[in-house]
């Protein structure tokens, strides 16, 4: 269904939600908890050391935090293999800890997003050791399963992300099941009406403690259909979207972000035309994917293209402005750090990731931080396969090798795009081990971590953090930023990102300048720049030479309606 089907009816019921629904004007923070705080020194980031840092984050402003999964997991995915919905890790620490972590952060004003992991559970869910255990058990249609492997190259036979075939045999019944991930991560049936049902009910459990909402896990590949071939984007998914938000979500006032990587401008609308009632977002990727290889994909990532970006950008602006809403981010923990893939981690640091900062959050849309991009950490920098977790990267290290790639090959992508560049401990201060932990931490701190910390960039007013406050207390006071019309301004220029928002009389335009060289402003392109400059508060009538330095950035607030058009 193309989306100008949806926008038209959508309009009115967008102009009611704008001044209503919260998560339209909050930023939200994600916490990866085994790298963000561990407070029993066993080198594991866990729930009270979050808990210690709520006045930070309160601090920051932001309205909500998204958090990685904390339930009962072995680990094989960090948590992304659940074992029990209901419990917590104890590494992470126990319920009475998330629920004094939903109070104390309530009271501050801040939501908590749980991650919904509902592809695949962990195979030492009890559901799957039933299922596999006895084929008459009730659980066994809970998962995917066929009698033989698919036939090599029948539409079955079909890849698992972190690598291998996604049909594993199951040594206890004989019989193949289906797994989208690691062969731990088998994926559920959702056209069992049981699971779904079962899956609602939890939810429905996690609502009632007061949780802000729910930030759904590869949720495009609930609707598969294994044997026709058909990952993501399947046929009944919508339908499903549909009936979990009824049973789940009416009458709430909850957020929902899906996670979707098939998702397009075209698409997106089913998803978050808010008439629709299916998620309030989606998480959609193609400003990242577009610039991976076309064979080795994100092993062998591409420089990044800005007119290109840029118009991804402004694509996804205009296909949701008043029919949907969009998520805005540029990292979370399975990409590489923003400043290391679109800014600069040397001389330009600090300057650069304030510039990817303000460009991003000053779009239509909830942004949404990860855990020390508010301080511009960077990537982990490691050089040995040896210093790696992630499953995805041992596994792809493993298979690439045997295909004939260079070791050496390997590790510059994955030094360039290795899920555990976003992985490495939150870097608190200069202390040993950046006071992540007083143990020895599951995978290392970054070195940078001596002059690279939130003592350190906190106490400068110049900072990061201070850019990254400023401009979430812009959105929470200038409708502009919210829901202003979107206009792409110079959009052949190689490095500079400038855009204007406006509303009613007022423009707002926005200018930043993402290479290392000073660049002339293209005054006919841009228009008039005169206004007041809303991130230093000061009064703009003319630009010092008409140029703006490496990694500059302005964004002024004018009410000149004449010179839009340039
Ligand atoms: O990620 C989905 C996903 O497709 C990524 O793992 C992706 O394959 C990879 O980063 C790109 O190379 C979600 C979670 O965010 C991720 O952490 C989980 O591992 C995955 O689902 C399985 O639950």
């Amino acid at each position: 269904m193309a989306a100008a089907t949806i926008c038209p009816t959508s309009a009115q019921s967008d102009v009611i939600l704008r001044d209503q629904a919260w998560w339209r004007s909050a930023v939200g923070y994600q916490i990866y908890p085994a790298s963000f705080c561990d407070s029993n020194g066993d080198g594991v980031g866990d729930i009270p050391g979050i808990i210690g840092k709520l006045d930070y984050l309160a601090d920051l402003g932001v309205g909500f935090i998204w958090l990685s999964p904390v339930y009962a997991s072995p680990m094989v995915d960090n948590g992304y293999d659940i074992s029990d919905y209901r419990e917590i890790n104890p590494t992470f620490g126990a319920m009475a800890d998330m629920d004094r972590l939903i109070a104390e952060a309530r009271s501050r004003r801040i939501g908590i997003v749980m991650d919904l992991v509902v592809n695949h559970t962990s195979d030492q869910h009890a559901w799957f050791s039933s299922a596999r255990s006895d084929r008459h058990s009730p659980y066994r249609d809970y998962y995917i399963w066929r009698e033989q492997p698919p036939a090599k190259a029948s539409a079955a036979d079909i890849d698992a992300a972190f690598g291998g075939s996604a049909w594993s045999q199951d040594e206890q019944s004989g019989a193949w099941y289906f797994h989208l991930f690691a062969p731990q991560q088998p994926d559920l049936n959702w056209d069992n009406p049981a699971l779904r049902a079962e899956i609602y009910a939890m939810m429905n459990w996690w609502l009632d403690k007061g949780v802000a909402g729910f930030r759904m896990d590869v949720i495009d590949l609930i609707g598969k259909q294994p044997e026709a071939g058909i990952v993501a984007d399947g046929p009944r998914l919508h339908h499903y979207l549909r009936e979990m938000h009824e049973a789940t979500l009416t009458g709430r006032d909850a957020l929902t972000v899906g996670e979707t990587w098939s998702a397009t401008p075209a698409n997106a609308p089913l998803y978050s035309a808010p008439e629709r009632h299916e998620v309030s977002m989606v998480f959609q990727f193609s400003h990242v994917t577009q610039f991976w290889d076309d064979k080795l994909g994100k092993w062998k990532p591409r420089p990044i293209d800005w007119p290109k970006l840029k118009s991804t950008f402004a694509t996804w602006q205009h296909a949701l402005h008043n029919c949907g809403w969009n998520a805005l981010f540029w990292g979370n923990h399975d990409l590489p750090r923003a400043v290391s893939r679109y800014g600069e981690e040397g001389l330009h640091r600090v300057a650069s990731a304030k510039a990817l900062a303000t460009v991003l959050h000053l779009m239509e849309g909830t942004p949404y931080i990860y855990q020390g991009e508010e301080i511009g950490m960077t990537n982990a920098g490691f050089t040995r396969i040896d210093q790696y977790r992630d499953v995805e990267t041992l596994n792809f290290h493993r298979i690439q090798l045997a295909d004939g790639v260079a070791e050496a090959e390997f590790l510059e992508g994955a030094r360039a795009n290795s899920r555990d560049n976003a992985r490495t401990p939150m870097q608190w201060s200069s202390r040993p081990h950046a006071d992540f932990t007083t143990g020895s931490p599951w995978i290392a701190v970054n070195r940078n971590y001596t002059h690279l910390n939130v003592e350190r960039d906190r106490a400068d007013p110049d900072g990061v953090f201070q850019r990254y406050q400023k401009l979430i207390a812009l959105r929470r006071d200038h409708a502009i930023i919210r829901h202003g019309d979107f206009r792409l301004l110079a959009a052949d220029h190689a490095s500079l990102f400038a855009y204007e928002r406006r509303l009613g009389a007022q423009r707002l335009l926005v200018v930043a300048n993402l290479s290392h060289q000073a660049v002339m402003l293209p005054l006919a392109e841009i228009g008039t720049v005169q206004g007041r400059d809303l991130l230093t508060d000061r009064p703009v009538s003319t630009l010092a030479d008409g140029g703006l330095g490496p990694f500059g950035v302005f964004a002024i607030l004018s009410e000149d309606s004449i010179s839009a058009s340039g």
